[in-house]
């Protein structure tokens, strides 16, 4: 028997609303929550985001003494990235953990943190993402009926795959079909470097490259390692493009809804477990490349400056100086140096 996506979707929302209504038929001794929350993710369960949010989820069950319970739905179990995000501004599910270039598809100020070849370290990425940049985009957030945890998740410095040529300067990306999750400015950096770009959810990405629909994508080592992406693509070239990272997002009507003092324990939570996750996250995506290399990808190390110049005589950087406003701009601009 073959499940179409919509019938799949409907089976996993029905199945959501049973687990939910579960407590109230429980036993006797079973308290009911008070609060009981969805909570939605485009990551495989094994990937770092998904381990330490569900960590946080578990805890804040437990330091509620159960008034709030969060149940996980991984995996695009719900809809790809774009799907879940409609679903999390009407109020269907209450939790999701985003990137900001996808989040800006909302919130056009969520994506400055992933403009091309702007941060070159974790230091600096830190610092603008803990500090004024972040809280610049935090309030943006904020405007469109969404709330912002303070603490940004970690997905990391993306790197080029392909089934069909190493990329060792920015010529070779001339032409090449590449997937990039649906963003404005990923769909931008890319055009700007000359390749042909295609936003698709993460959750139809795989089939895009068994199809050869496209030749590339671009990702940290950790999910080209997790989703097997080896199956499908041959060259790695570590371009370390673009930082990305992950914000949890809750619906604020339903993070409203809860008194100050839920809101703390779930707030502390998944704030101490971005912390925590930033750690592992880094060290999973740093040693990745034996095991890769040992699974037949080929990695080489680009030369960068000529991306960088590529996307300067592109107009790249003036271009989206103009879109984010000087104000965004120069925040960016005092933790990774002049751009334009
Ligand atoms: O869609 C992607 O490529 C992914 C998995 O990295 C994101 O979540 C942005």
């Amino acid at each position: 028997m073959t499940i179409d996506r919509r019938t799949f979707l409907a089976r996993a929302s029905a199945a959501a609303t049973a687990t939910i209504a579960a407590p109230f038929v429980g036993s006797a001794h079973a308290q009911a929550p008070q609060f009981s929350f969805k909570y939605a993710h485009n990551a495989p369960v094994t990937h770092p985001l998904h381990i330490h949010a569900a960590k946080a989820c578990e805890q804040i069950k437990e330091q509620t003494k159960g008034r709030v319970v969060i149940e996980v739905f991984p995996n695009n179990q719900l809809g790809g990235d774009t799907d879940m995000l409609s679903q999390l501004r009407s109020g269907a599910i209450h939790f999701q953990t985003l990137s900001p270039l996808i989040l800006s598809t909302l919130v056009p100020a969520a994506s400055i943190s992933g403009i091309g070849f702007a941060f070159s370290n974790y230091d600096q990425v830190w610092a603008a993402m803990d500090g004024e940049l972040g809280a610049y985009v935090r309030s943006a957030i904020g405007t469109t009926g969404l709330v912002a945890m303070e603490k940004i998740y970690d997905n990391g410095f993306r790197q080029i795959t392909t089934s069909n040529r190493p990329i060792k300067t920015a010529e070779d990306l001339k032409g090449l079909k590449i997937r990039v999750p649906v963003s404005p400015l990923w769909t931008s950096l890319f055009k700007a470097l000359g390749a042909s770009p295609t936003g698709i959810n993460w959750a139809d990405a795989y089939v895009a490259m068994q199809s050869k629909v496209v030749d590339g994508q671009e990702n940290a080592l950790g999910i080209v390692s997790i989703a097997k992406l080896y199956e499908v693509q041959k060259f790695c070239s570590e371009t370390n493009h673009v930082w990305d990272g992950i914000w949890f997002l809750a619906n604020g009507k339903a993070w409203n809804s809860m008194p100050a003092d839920l809101q703390q324990i779930c707030a502390k939570n998944f704030n101490e477990q971005a912390l925590a996750q930033r750690v592992t996250n880094r060290k999973l995506n740093e040693s990745l490349e034996s095991e890769l290399t040992a699974k037949g990808m080929v990695f080489n190390r680009p030369d960068l400056p000529s991306f960088k110049k590529a996307l300067q005589r592109a107009g790249f950087y003036q271009e989206w100086k103009t879109k984010y406003g000087g104000e965004a701009w120069a925040l960016l601009e005092k933790r990774v140096g002049a751009l334009a």
